[in-house]
């Protein structure tokens, strides 16, 4: 290793101590956030609109890693730098680290949830640490000329290289050590197993750190029931009965008609779900309202409450896609939360039209006001599937309005509902998707996979189609290309805001087959053809899967 590559390791090595120390502290406090889930937040909210806002917004499945993975790279890249950099000049790789340290605070700053004063100690400390042990590496490895070219290359040159012991330093270095009592030279071939010791080290603290903190606990965090109907008297707490048996069909591979809370597809631009203490939280309704008021979650479950099944979709679904869902949610009606604050049917107006829901995160989401009152099922939900809302899917509370796609409408962790007018953008309005999103008509084949080698016969084409808040009159499937449609028997619709199962059972005949479908919604309109990709307001046309016969 030449000595820019062992200050560049000394720089990163730093680094992983750094973030180790960082991590640490924060999975035993976590009022002080994870610096560098913090720095990849950021890049996040940083990310200009267009350039792969797709990308971004399927954060909540695979993206996240390689965010993660690039945050952490890039920042190991830029502390090795500032090494390399201190070989000229300490100074300036001072001020990158204090440059840096500015960054870690400015994003810790933006977290949700933060206590000041621990997070600008650990911040500072973890820094201190991580550029001091560098800088210990550096110096007292021999690494650094600060008096003009000696130790390197005027040994190399003036004395044949047997007589010119690696380790030994040279005169003006153990003068300068004997007088920086900063203790002993590191000799070379210990470079590598300091270095390497304090990188473990630091892992194992960030790892450490992590496994305290959410990361882990969330996925397996207990289901709790929910309690409801604590109060008697007037408050009614409208439940539904199970779902008839006739809402599904039992095929192999059809999606089951409630979807588990594990199994419901995750969408969020949080790298990891705002932990909220339900004691402090509460919902305050405020803007253009009559009565601002706020709300506790025991002040929730007091109201009048019921449960409503409700399919949730995001418009980044590809079609064929897996980010759909269903679920029975448990909440208040919107309109009831509303009507606290003044505000009913006959009272929004321009500067009410758009109901914005914001979340302890910062995430917003907006949507006409009407849809709040036009009689649909718009609840702040504080139950999923009989459970209290999981953490990732926005505990204690969120918005769930049928018919509307999640980027506009679902808001997770809601803390604020502002009424305002039509001109604000929310969240991913901003980043050039579609200012309204009603959701499109859609329907996925689920029993058969494309590219299947089937035998000759009978075979169950099924799946799921979906048009929430008009519900789905019809289902075909072609299996022919689209050539011919056969009517698919349908499952009795649970709800006009959930999705329906259909199956068509084809009499397979040998040859290979392009196998089409398609909905109709429940007021006779049949899903366009016309294939269109998910951006700007959602994926169009028939899902579509190739199956050879034999
Ligand atoms: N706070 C917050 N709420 C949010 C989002 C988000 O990024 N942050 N994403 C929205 C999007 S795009 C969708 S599709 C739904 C997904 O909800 P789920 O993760 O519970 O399926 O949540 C919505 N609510
Ligand atoms: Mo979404």
């Amino acid at each position: 290793m030449n000595r820019k590559m062992r200050a560049f390791t000394a720089g990163a090595v730093g680094a992983i101590l750094a973030f180790g120390l960082a991590e640490l502290v924060h999975g035993i406090y976590d009022l002080v956030p994870s610096v560098f889930l913090a720095i990849a937040q950021g890049i996040i909210e940083l990310t200009p609109g267009g350039f792969a806002t797709q990308a971004i917004e399927t954060l909540g499945s695979a993206d996240i890693p390689v965010l993660i993975a690039s945050t952490v790279v890039g920042s190991l890249v830029v502390a090795g730098l500032l090494g390399v950099l201190s070989l000229r000049s300490r100074l300036a790789a001072l001020l990158g680290v204090a440059g840096l340290g500015a960054i870690a605070l400015v994003a810790a700053f933006t977290e949700p949830f933060i206590a000041p004063i621990p997070a600008i100690l650990t911040i500072l400390s973890a820094l201190g640490l991580g550029a001091w042990f560098a800088d210990y590496l550096i110096r007292t490895s021999d690494l650094r000329t600060d008096a003009p070219s000696k130790k390197e290359a005027a040994p190399a040159q003036d004395a044949p290289a047997a007589e010119a012991p690696r380790e030994a330093p040279t005169m003006d270095v153990r003068y300068k050590e004997a007088h920086s009592n900063r203790g002993i030279a590191v000799p070379r071939k210990n470079f590598l197993a300091l270095g390497g010791a304090a990188a473990v080290v630091g892992l194992a603290a960030a790892g450490t750190g992590r496994a305290l903190s959410g990361g882990a606990a969330q996925e397996t965090a207990a289901a709790t029931p929910i309690k409801v109907g604590s109060t008697g008297g007037a408050v009614t707490h409208a439940t539904l009965p199970p779902p008839p048996a006739a809402a599904s069909i039992e095929v192999a591979g059809m999606p089951p008609l409630m979807t588990p809370n594990e199994d419901f597809y995750l969408i969020d631009t949080a790298l990891s779900s705002p932990r909220i203490n339900v004691d402090r939280w509460k919902l305050s309704v405020k803007g253009a309202v009559e009565n601002p008021v706020s709300f506790t979650y025991e002040d929730l479950l007091g109201m009048p409450t019921r449960e409503s099944d409700v399919t949730l979709s995001c418009v980044s679904n590809e079609v064929g896609g897996g980010l759909v869902s269903n679920a029975r949610w448990t909440g208040v009606l919107l309109s009831d939360v509303l009507k606290e604050a003044g505000v009913g049917r006959g009272n929004v107006g321009r500067a009410s039209e758009q109901l914005v829901g914001r979340s302890a995160d910062g995430w917003t989401g907006g949507f006409k006001t009407g849809l709040a009152l036009d009689g649909r099922d718009a609840l702040v939900a504080f139950g999923m599937n009989g459970s209290e809302l999981p953490v990732e899917h926005g505990y204690p509370a969120r918005l769930v309005v049928p018919g509307v796609y999640g980027y506009v409408s679902a808001t997770k962790w809601l803390t604020e509902i502002e009424l305002t007018d039509w001109d604000f953008d929310a969240y991913w309005i901003q980043r050039t998707w579609a200012k309204e999103g009603p959701v499109k008509t859609q329907s996925r084949i689920d029993t058969v996979e494309d590219g299947a080698v089937l035998e000759a016969g009978p075979i169950p084409v099924g799946g799921v189609a979906w048009a929430p808040h008009k519900g789905i009159e019809r289902v075909e499937v072609s299996t022919d290309g689209g050539e011919t449609w056969n009517e698919a028997r349908l499952a009795a619709q649970l709800d006009p805001d959930t999705w329906r199962q259909y199956v068509y059972e084809w009499d397979a005949k040998p040859g290979e087959h392009a196998i089409k479908v398609r909905a109709t919604d429940g007021e006779g309109e049949t899903q366009t053809a016309k294939p269109t990709p998910p951006h700007p307001s959602g994926a169009t046309g028939y899902h579509t899967i190739r199956v050879t016969v034999a």
